[in-house]
């Protein structure tokens, strides 16, 4: 495998950074992970926007261009022969001395890693997630507003625990105030009578790239949509519900909460979702070979 790490494409053994870089001491960096499917780099256009923004957010100057990000993502598929392939982009606030000034760190890192796709097992599409909620909350957006996509996940992570406590892989996670926002890595949505309902932007969500194109593709086959705030109990008496990720797609969630969902199987409305997006991630994309 072949990292491609500040300039140079270096075996996975020398692919190594600094214990002084502050992405390790402080989780001070932005990342992002972006799919390809067929040869084809889903949505790259959008992915490397959020992060030139997450940087932007937290004044990172990244030290490339958008177009340079962009080739030499391309060129990591290429050098690793991947056409279905998971990326992970990162780049670090760089090296600095032990205090938190990000003005002692002259130069970040950019780091592009391009493997296999661990993807969740066919039955959790076929019958559906069961989820719990966390007892940990998304952060505040006036703390580090999750729209920036940053290196400091420690609460999402901790949400994770909490879901593998309850033999769930995902967790539901709420804001300060008690709203639904999303799961630890996935956006989420549901239905009731026929509309479609997801957190607006402005609560403290991760804007998906996922996320955005199911409301895309759910307006074009003629559904009603709607980014709404709501709580818990507007998802227990949902018809339906799923989750949304770069690395989950479109997947069913039937329980919440030992609370059964509808009737407890992948509604109709998932499903066409489900297929649309594929059709869709399958069909579309920034060619790696041109
Ligand atoms: N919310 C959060 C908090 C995320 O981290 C999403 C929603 C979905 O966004 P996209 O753009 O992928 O549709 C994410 C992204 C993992 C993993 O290994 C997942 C994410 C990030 C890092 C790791 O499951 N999800």
């Amino acid at each position: 495998m072949l990292i491609y790490l500040d300039g140079e494409f270096v075996p996975r053994s020398e692919a190594k950074i600094s214990v002084f870089d502050h992405g390790l001491l402080y989780g001070d960096g932005v990342f992002e992970g972006i799919r390809s499917y067929n040869g084809n780099v889903f949505k790259l256009d959008e992915h490397l926007e959020r992060i030139f923004d997450s940087a932007k957010s937290i004044m990172l100057q990244i030290p490339i261009t958008i177009e340079e990000m962009k080739e030499n993502l391309l060129e990591t598929l290429r050098r690793n022969n991947l056409h279905e392939g998971y990326i992970r982009l990162i780049v670090t606030r760089g090296i600095g001395d032990l205090g938190l000034d990000p003005e002692k760190c002259p130069t970040p890192s950019v780091i592009i890693i391009a493997d296999k796709i661990t993807l969740y097992p066919q039955n959790f599409y076929e019958h559906g997630l069961e989820i719990v909620t966390a007892s940990i909350r998304r952060n505040y957006p006036e703390a580090v507003n999750p729209r920036i996509k940053s290196l400091n996940y420690l609460n999402n992570i901790l949400a994770k625990i909490e879901a593998k406590q309850s033999g769930s892989v995902e967790a539901l996670m709420l804001n300060n105030d008690g709203y639904v926002v999303e799961c630890t890595g996935d956006n989420i949505f549901y239905i009731k009578n026929e509309e479609i309902i997801t957190p607006p932007q402005h609560i403290g969500i991760l804007e998906g790239v996922t996320r955005n194109c199911v409301i895309e593709l759910a307006k074009e086959a003629g559904f009603k949509i709607h980014e709404r705030v709501f709580t818990r109990h507007d998802l227990y008496i949902a018809d339906e519900c799923f989750l949304t990720g770069t690395a989950a797609e479109v997947i069913p969630v039937v329980k919440l909460d030992q609370r059964v969902i509808g009737n407890g199987k992948p509604g109709i409305v998932t499903q066409k979702l489900i297929a649309a997006f594929r059709q869709y991630a399958n069909n579309s994309g920034t060619p790696i070979y041109t």
